[in-house]
């Protein structure tokens, strides 16, 4: 793959692609989300990588979709477009995802950015859902995840009104885990990132899939998901290790099984 919109790169344990887009504020075009699933997946089956950051640059995180991509578009190419499905493959990555946002994270942004399973800002950071300018409504997730996490209330205003949310804002609504200056913030997403990719991977795996259960499933159907997944982690050999390790006083040394 020789990507034309993102930049890739592995640091250490850490997959880190980075939008390249900046004189369109890293409007995310067909191409650009093709290019993103395929990095995703690759990292995703990569045994050498253990966490993702996803970035743009300082100014913009990303603008949201392309608008020039789809403005003359049919409800029928919008529902037919297999690129549009290319946004779906976030969801079945099954490595921890940070977004490292800075200035403008809107619309599919911001979405994107939500679909990740923790955000690092900067204090440039500005989030909001303005598609109703544009005369639709969010179509990845603006109306969903965003009302569970912020609520009824300022949802509706964001949604409908183009409310937008300031780094630290979306710090206190538990939208975003912290908020750094500008100069710092993507380091710092890069250390919780190399942080994540030294946990004991199996485990990191199930305890993604069972934090995002929570967002779909029934308190009783979640739970019965945990507890599963919990007596599963007794068949790894990375159990046995991190219970033993702590016995007898020293750091365990996962193995991945
Ligand atoms: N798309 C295309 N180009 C964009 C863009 C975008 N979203 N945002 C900015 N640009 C381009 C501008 O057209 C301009 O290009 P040139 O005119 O220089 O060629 C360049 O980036 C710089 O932008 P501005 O000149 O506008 O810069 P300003 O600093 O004045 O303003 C701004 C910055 C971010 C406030 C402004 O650009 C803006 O309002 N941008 C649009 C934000 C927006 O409306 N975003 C929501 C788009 S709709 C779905 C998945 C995803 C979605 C829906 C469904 N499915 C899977 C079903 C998502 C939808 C959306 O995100």
């Amino acid at each position: 793959m020789n990507p034309q919109y993102i930049l890739v790169e592995k640091i250490e344990r850490v997959g880190l692609i980075r939008f390249n887009r900046p004189k369109a504020l890293n409007a995310l075009s067909p191409e650009l989300m093709d290019e993103l699933g395929q990095a995703l997946e690759a990292f995703d089956a990569d045994p050498d990588i253990g966490a993702i950051v996803l970035t743009g640059n300082e100014r913009a995180f990303a603008a949201g979709a392309d608008i020039k991509a789809m403005a003359t578009a049919s409800a029928a190419e919008m529902l037919l477009n297999d690129l549009i499905a290319r946004w779906e493959t976030i969801h079945h990555i099954k490595k921890p995802i940070i977004a490292a946002v800075s200035g403008y994270a809107l619309g599919g942004g911001f979405e994107l950015a939500m679909a990740c399973d923790m955000i690092v800002a900067s204090e440039s950071a500005q989030f909001g859902q303005p598609e109703i300018n544009l005369g639709v409504i969010p179509g990845f997730g603006g109306t969903q995840r965003l009302t569970r996490a912020v609520g009824k209330a300022l949802a509706m205003e964001m949604v409908l009104l183009d409310r937008r949310l300031s780094a630290q804002e979306a710090l206190q609504y538990g939208l975003v885990n912290h908020v750094y200056p500008v100069e710092i913030y993507l380091e710092e997403a890069l250390k919780l990132a190399q942080k994540l990719a030294g946990q004991a991977p199996v485990a990191v795996r199930l305890g993604k899939e069972a934090v995002n259960k929570a967002f779909e499933l029934s308190l009783h159907e979640g739970l019965a998901f945990e507890r599963r997944a919990f007596q599963i982690l007794f068949a790894t050999e990375d159990q046995k290790e991190g219970m033993a390790a702590f016995i007898e006083k020293r750091r365990p040394q996962w193995k991945g099984r």
